[in-house]
């Protein structure tokens, strides 16, 4: 199993830029970690994407993770898979993948963490961090705050699962995020939007270092 790298890029399609495209940039900027994350897609269109993304993850030594689907992300021999509240659970996910896939699951408050622990994954998205229109049926916003209490938490249960944050970050909340103790972020739209996606990785990942 691949390590659980501190940055990761969640594909979205935009006008005039579709989801390959947007891991290239990303991949030539040195980013390691993309989730192909591809709503209301017919299954053979994410197929195809997800075998053409693993091939050119593979080129650049990076990962490769499915959003919300276990079988895609066996047939096209991806990292893993990220579930959400509902999807199939990490447990039944895991009878499908086997033990060296990652399997990351998303959180919003501790109790979901704790199930997440049980349920035997291998990351936790937490967030959302703001408030932002790339998610449907958003849970509660955390802001710093909701970081900092469910991280403190997270340690007296001693629960040691790398913690990604996820949800409307922008570049300026990266290093305050950074400081509430979590492990790394995800981001969709920071990038995708930004009129270079690589120069944004690329200050990104020295934001991160
Ligand atoms: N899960 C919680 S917030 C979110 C997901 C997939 C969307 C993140 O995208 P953005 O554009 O960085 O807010
Ligand atoms: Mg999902």
């Amino acid at each position: 199993m691949k390590k659980i790298e501190n940055f990761h890029l969640i594909t979205q399609e935009i006008a005039d830029q579709t989801s390959i495209q947007l891991t290239k940039k990303f991949l030539s900027a040195g980013g390691k970690w993309v989730q192909l994350r591809m709503k209301n897609t017919p299954e053979e269109t994410i197929l195809e994407t997800a075998l053409e993304i693993k091939k050119l993850c593979e080129k650049c030594n990076a990962s490769l993770i499915i959003n919300d689907n276990p079988e895609i992300a066996k047939k096209v021999n991806a990292d893993g898979v990220h579930l959400g509240k509902n999807d199939i659970s990490p447990s039944e996910a895991r009878k499908i993948l086997g033990g060296n896939f990652i399997i990351g699951g998303t959180a919003n408050t501790i109790s979901d963490i704790k199930y997440l622990v049980d349920e035997g994954v291998d990351y936790i998205g937490l967030g959302p961090f703001r408030f932002t229109t790339t998610k449907k049926n958003l849970s509660p916003v955390l802001g710093i705050e909701g970081y900092t209490n469910i991280i403190s938490e997270m340690k007296k249960n001693n629960i040691t699962l790398p913690v990604v944050a996820i949800g409307g970050i922008e570049m300026e909340d990266i290093s305050v995020l950074m400081k509430t103790g979590i492990n790394g972020i995800a981001v969709s739209s920071l990038i995708a939007k930004n009129e270079s996606p690589e120069n944004i990785t690329e200050k990104i990942i020295n934001e991160l270092k």
